[in-house]
């Protein structure tokens, strides 16, 4: 297994491949496979592009030579960080084959979360756009290249310019592939973050096809369905829960869209008859609005999976007699564990439950502060191990530690109980991190940002709830001088290259902060204060 990385017990490990959990295949020879079934099908469509089975299968062939030739070898990081585009997909299949190892990188993040992307990583090449959504992919690669040592190569998609590769070149006649160990990282996916900074998470080619296919068969998936990626396909629920990767190995065709909007989705949805699509809860209050009186027909619809944060039920109850499909519940994390409400499940499960996990072989216990075991009904911190969770971030040593238990269970920072049944609810977080739609939010990372600003002395972050986003940033700030306004410190960020969706919705300039008995911040008091606010604050 790559350096860095923390593999499962070994015991432990062929028991998962006894049981076949661990089928020891490769993503490369899974796509390879899927070729070899379902040919002429088609299995991505964007726009007026179509791409079947077997041309994605031969054009990751070539792309996988045109990289090798290009110097990315076996073991090397790339940070990939493109729209949902069938280059995605074609790319990280050309870095499976080559064993080279993606990061998936937001579209959204810029050059303060890149650049740490890359360091972290060591990453020898990164992959962009030219420019998405009127910003200068191509500029920020430059400027990273030139911070980041390890950094060789930029490959681009798009324009061909000078000083970097465009991908429009990795072309020519598939030499020999080595095959990569099933064992070993395939890609990185991130951590929402309760560190300042985000961690990586290795994926492993056996862990992932197992926690894929499995969810496809939960969600019943077949060749007839239509996966609609509508939120970024470098997000794990849109990736390979099933998303994109169950999608494939099941040999259905998968839909990218331009964004998660019902402007860009639901003709889509109409055009394509769409079957299945996962969402999280503020995007689906959006498609529930709009298809009061969409003209766009949703009826192909048989399944919306929702997850990735806390749902309303005022939202979960309208989701099945609006969109006219079932509902399935998700929880679930880049580290892995995944819990789904069933398709069968009775109606009050699937709307009052996150579910339950989706291998027998995942093991859920909820811990007290002193990290006792607490019966069924009681609520604690939700810990997990199992054949699809990580035991370990990269190159994370003493973060580890803290992370996960002596015996291997992540520590998942989400307070939760379990059902009678087994059916998991989670009831809240105790990790320092504010979740907005769906995007996490580490509060120590913004903290730190805010710090920077010479008219902060003190900050804490926290999540101030919100009907729509489910929660916004507020920033407690005792000022220096002159008390900053919420657009100078947003914009303060915003120089220092910050991902837009980390910026605070709201400030509140006070005197000092309120402290536990141990001298630290206190934020559950902090949130106890904060009032709801109907819309961001500005000025
Ligand atoms: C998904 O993955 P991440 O890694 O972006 O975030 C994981 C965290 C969880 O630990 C929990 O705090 C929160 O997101 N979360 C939920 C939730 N699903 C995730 N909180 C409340 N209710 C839910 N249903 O968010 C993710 C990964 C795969 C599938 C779906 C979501």
């Amino acid at each position: 297994m790559l350096d860095g990385c923390v593999p499962w017990p070994p015991t432990l490990a062929q028991s998962y491949r006894d049981r076949g959990y661990w089928r020891g295949v490769t993503l490369g020879t899974v796509l390879r496979s899927a070729a070899a079934r379902f040919g002429d099908r088609t299995v991505l469509v964007h726009g007026r592009r179509r791409v079947s089975y077997t041309e994605l299968d031969a054009w990751v062939d070539r792309l996988a030579t045109g990289f090798a030739r290009c110097g990315i070898k076996a073991d090397e990081r790339v940070v990939i960080q493109l729209p949902n585009v069938p280059d995605f997909v074609a790319i990280a299949f050309a870095l499976f084959r080559l064993g080279a190892k993606p990061v998936f990188a937001l579209a959204a993040h810029r050059a303060s979360e890149i650049k740490h992307l890359c360091e972290l990583s060591g990453a020898t090449a990164y992959v962009v756009p030219d420019a998405y959504r009127g910003f200068d992919h191509l500029a920020l690669a430059r400027q990273i290249r030139d911070e980041v040592e390890s950094l060789r190569s930029v490959f681009v998609l798009g324009e061909p310019t000078e000083d970097v590769i465009p991908l429009s070149d990795l072309d020519g006649a598939p030499a020999e592939l080595p095959d990569p160990d099933p064992t070993d990282v395939a890609f990185f996916l991130l951590s929402g973050g309760t560190t300042a900074l985000p961690k990586l998470i290795p994926r492993t080619h056996d862990d992932y096809i197992y926690q894929s296919l499995l969810a496809a068969e939960v969600c019943e998936l077949a060749t007839q369905d239509v996966y609609l990626a509508a939120l970024p396909i470098g997000f794990n629920f849109s990736w390979g829960c099933p998303g994109v990767l169950g999608t494939l190995q099941t040999g259905g065709t998968v839909a990218l869209a331009d964004s998660p909007n019902p402007g860009d989705c639901f003709p889509l949805v109409e055009r394509e008859r769409v079957t299945v699509t996962s969402l999280v809860p503020s995007i689906t209050q959006i498609w529930l609005e709009v298809a009061e009186w969409t003209e766009s027909d949703l009826s192909s619809l048989r399944l919306v999976q929702v997850g990735g944060a806390r749902m309303a039920l005022d939202v979960v109850s309208r989701i099945e007699p609006t969109l006219g499909c079932k509902l399935q519940q998700v929880f679930g994390m880049a580290e892995g564990l995944l819990t789904f409400s069933r398709l069968d499940d009775p109606p009050e499960s699937v709307l009052h439950t996150q579910g339950k996990p989706i291998s027998p072989a995942d093991e859920l216990k909820i811990l007290d502060e002193r990290g006792m075991e607490l019966p069924v009904g009681a609520v604690g911190e939700l810990v997990t191990r199992g054949p699809y969770t990580v035991r370990g971030y990269y190159q994370a040593p003493e973060h580890n530690r803290r992370a996960f238990t002596e015996d291997g269970f992540y520590r998942t920072g989400d307070l939760a109980s379990l059902t009678d049944n087994g059916e998991l609810v989670i009831e809240g977080r105790i990790k320092d991190m504010v979740i907005r739609g769906g995007d996490k939010i580490s509060a120590g990372e913004v903290e730190n940002h805010l710090l920077a600003h010479p008219a902060v002395a003190a900050v804490a972050v926290v999540g101030v709830a919100d009907d729509f986003l489910g929660e916004r940033i507020c920033a407690y700030v005792i000022a220096r001088g002159q008390p900053p306004t919420l657009t100078e410190l947003r914009e303060a960020m915003q120089r220092r290259g910050v991902a837009e969706y980390k910026l605070p919705d709201r400030i509140e300039l006070v005197d000092s902060l309120p402290v536990t008995p141990l001298g630290k911040i206190d934020k559950k008091a902090l949130a106890r204060l904060t009032v709801p606010i109907a819309a961001p604050q500005r000025g």
